[in-house]
């Protein structure tokens, strides 16, 4: 699956001048507001944000992985906020019905999705199962022809804006086989949200709990319609997800040096602008080499992911994910920090954006898989295929 090049030019267009003109002049707004504008909501549906990874034929765009990075590099340019509106629909709250769902729930799901008239999200993490997810406790209990789901899910982005979730819950024993991968429509009666979560960044972006007590879910939303294969249905969205994230840091690691270079050039001191000394020369070079390193293991990788078929998972393709989403995630951090420094104390002031872009790609460390589970999935590949 991929668009022709001639219409993903065009598209890569639009988008460039949809952040350039839209999305960064708005940025204040998000900041001080803590939302995104409806406006500028309905403009991404406009555009066809909202379907970039659905296949044409359930009314998306139908991107290959390589050209939904170089999609997430441009959006990586401006507040992640904007991202997370249509980031679930793009990625982890989709993907599991595209890569696993039966016929009708691809065809009942996906055309609302890529419109945007459905606001998926994906929820996996609970109070007592972040990192280790296949312990997770939510059950879904068999009930004649329905599930009854009981648990909380925490951090779960979009919750507030979602019509449905792609939600794991346990339907069998302990581990990773016990689990199952509903559709789990948010107006289900016994599911309701959690306060809203007030987060170190990324305003403007909504997460909070997700509660369900007694919600009757028909069996028929299990995913795939088969109990038992939520698990690697999570994995195989995250493996994807993982990527995308990539993407986004070499992004937002551009616009950081941007924004520091610009400072770099205006900014005097000792007689001179501060650019023209190599102590600031030599923290802008770090952050490209660094940037540009990340990004061609970022374009390796998805062009290894649309090699294989996007149902399935290959360990290499898996661990090589992970090895971008550690890489890039740690790469953005340090560029933001050495942004920081280069503004000096303006660097700790919020009216310039490397402050917010500081708090913002703190968060790209932790979700999707913390620096410390790549770095296990990596590890444990090398020592399984060496
Ligand atoms: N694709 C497909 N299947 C996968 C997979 C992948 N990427 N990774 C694991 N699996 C399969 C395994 O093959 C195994 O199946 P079999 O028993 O048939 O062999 C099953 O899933 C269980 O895998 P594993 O034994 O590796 O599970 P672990 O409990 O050891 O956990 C980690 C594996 C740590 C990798 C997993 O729990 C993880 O990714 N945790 C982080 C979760 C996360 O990212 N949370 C963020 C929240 S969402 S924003």
């Amino acid at each position: 699956m991929a668009l022709d090049t001639e219409s993903f030019d065009i598209l890569l267009d639009t988008v460039r001048r949809f952040i350039r003109e839209r999305l960064v002049p708005a940025e204040n707004y998000v900041e001080e507001h803590d939302e995104v504008p409806q406006e500028i909501v309905q403009e991404m549906k406009d555009i066809g944000l909202f379907g970039l990874s659905i296949p044409e034929e359930y009314g998306g765009t139908g991107l290959s992985m390589s050209q939904e990075c170089q999609v997430a590099f441009e959006l990586g340019r401006t507040a992640l906020a904007f991202r997370s509106v249509f980031g679930t629909n793009v990625g982890i709250g989709s993907q599991g019905i595209l890569m696993d769902g039966t016929p009708e729930q691809k065809r009942d799901i996906l055309p609302r999705v890529a419109s945007g008239d459905l606001i998926m999200s994906f929820a996996l993490t609970e109070p007592d199962a972040g990192s280790d997810a296949a312990s997770l406790k939510t059950r879904a209990e068999l009930d004649g022809d329905h599930y009854v789901l009981n648990g909380t899910k925490r951090f779960i982005t979009n919750a507030p804006r979602a019509g449905a979730f792609t939600l794991m819950a346990r339907t069998g024993g302990p581990g990773a086989t016990g689990v199952s991968a509903f559709i789990v429509p948010a107006d289900t009666p016994g599911l309701r949200l959690g306060k809203p979560d007030k987060k170190m960044g990324q305003r403007g972006t909504k997460t909070c709990d997700v509660i369900l007590e007694d919600a009757r879910v028909p069996a028929a939303n299990i995913i795939g319609g088969v109990a038992g294969q939520g698990f690697k249905t999570a994995m195989k969205v995250l493996d994807r997800g993982r990527l995308h994230i990539s993407a986004v840091s070499c992004g937002t690691a551009q616009r950081i040096i941007e924004e520091s270079a610009a400072y770099a050039r205006e900014r005097k001191q000792f007689g001179k602008a501060i650019g023209e000394f190599q102590l600031i020369q030599a923290m802008l070079a770090d952050s490209q080499a660094e940037m540009l390193a990340g990004w061609a293991l970022v374009q390796d990788v998805s062009r290894r992911f649309d090699l294989k078929p996007p149902h399935m998972s290959d360990p290499d393709v898996s661990m090589r994910a992970s090895c971008a989403k550690l890489f890039c995630t740690e790469m953005v951090g340090r560029v933001a920090d050495r942004g920081v420094q280069i503004h000096g104390g303006s660097g700790y002031i919020n009216e310039y954006k490397v402050e917010r872009f500081y708090r913002d790609v703190r968060l790209l460390r932790l979700y999707e898989g913390t620096t410390q589970i790549q770095q296990l999935i990596i590890g444990r590949e090398v020592l399984r295929a060496g």
